[in-house]
């Protein structure tokens, strides 16, 4: 990967506005693209095309009155194999833990990713979404102690048709911001909705993308590996 190209999630963008920075995580075909393509693009197309190089995804949203400037970034899920490059991780402000709840094995995976994401940034929140639940809604009923272990806010969503992938990657936004502001208010109060989400496992879809927002803007950018 091109290191100059990185941002400097630090330092306020062109217009002032505060940038985070997110990235996501698991093992190859989990849904990662997918479902940052649903979240952006409200689309999705059932074709599998790995990612290859790394894709960053712009979102601009208002906040609270605030311009904040979120890049979710995407890679490979198989880079895990031949290790991470470190600067995927460096600076980012929170994490999206995907697997797919119909391989098992993307499942055991999760505690490699974990561990690695520790390595390099070991305080930010982090996020465990089970994809694919359109496959199977009995897996809704099914319990998946890594989340709770870790206190990880966790999700049953679909990239197909669109279950709760709004919440997801809204509150992942919520957290990397609190995590950049140094509170840990909000992971608390999202453990708590966890806690009420579990005595009611079946999701809702989240159709209200836009109701939180005034504005929105969106650009995507993939860097080659070099
Ligand atoms: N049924 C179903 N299939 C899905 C869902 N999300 C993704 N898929 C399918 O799973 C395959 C892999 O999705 P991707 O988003 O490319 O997976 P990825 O995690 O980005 O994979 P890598 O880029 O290789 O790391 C594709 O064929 C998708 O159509 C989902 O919610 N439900
Ligand atoms: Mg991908």
């Amino acid at each position: 990967m091109a290191t100059n190209v990185q941002p400097d999630y630090d330092k306020p963008g062109d217009e002032g506005e505060e940038r985070v920075k997110i990235i996501c995580l698991g093992d190859s075909a989990v849904g990662k693209s997918k479902l940052v393509e649903r979240f952006l693009m409200d689309g999705y197309k059932p074709q599998q095309l790995s990612t290859f190089a790394l894709t960053l995804f712009n979102y601009k949203s208002q906040i609270d009155g605030k311009t904040v400037s979120v890049d979710f970034w995407d890679t490979a899920g198989q880079e895990r194999f031949n290790s991470m490059h470190p600067s995927y991780y460096h600076q980012a402000n929170a994490c999206i833990l995907v697997f797919d709840c119909t391989r098992k094995i993307t499942y055991k995976n999760l505690s490699e990713w974990l561990k690695d994401l520790k390595t390099y940034r070991p305080e930010i929140p982090c996020l465990c979404a089970a994809n694919k639940i359109d496959e199977d809604l009995n897996t809704t009923k099914k319990s998946f102690a890594f989340a709770k272990k870790h206190n990880m806010p966790f999700y049953y969503v679909s990239a197909a048709d669109g279950t709760n992938v709004v919440r997801l990657f809204k509150d992942s936004i919520r957290a990397a911001l609190a995590y950049k502001h140094n509170s840990t208010d909000f992971m608390d109060e999202i453990m708590k909705e966890l806690e009420n989400f579990e005595l009611d496992p079946i999701p809702s879809k989240a159709k209200d993308k836009n109701s939180q927002d005034t504005e929105e803007d969106k650009k995507i950018v993939t860097i080659e590996n070099s």
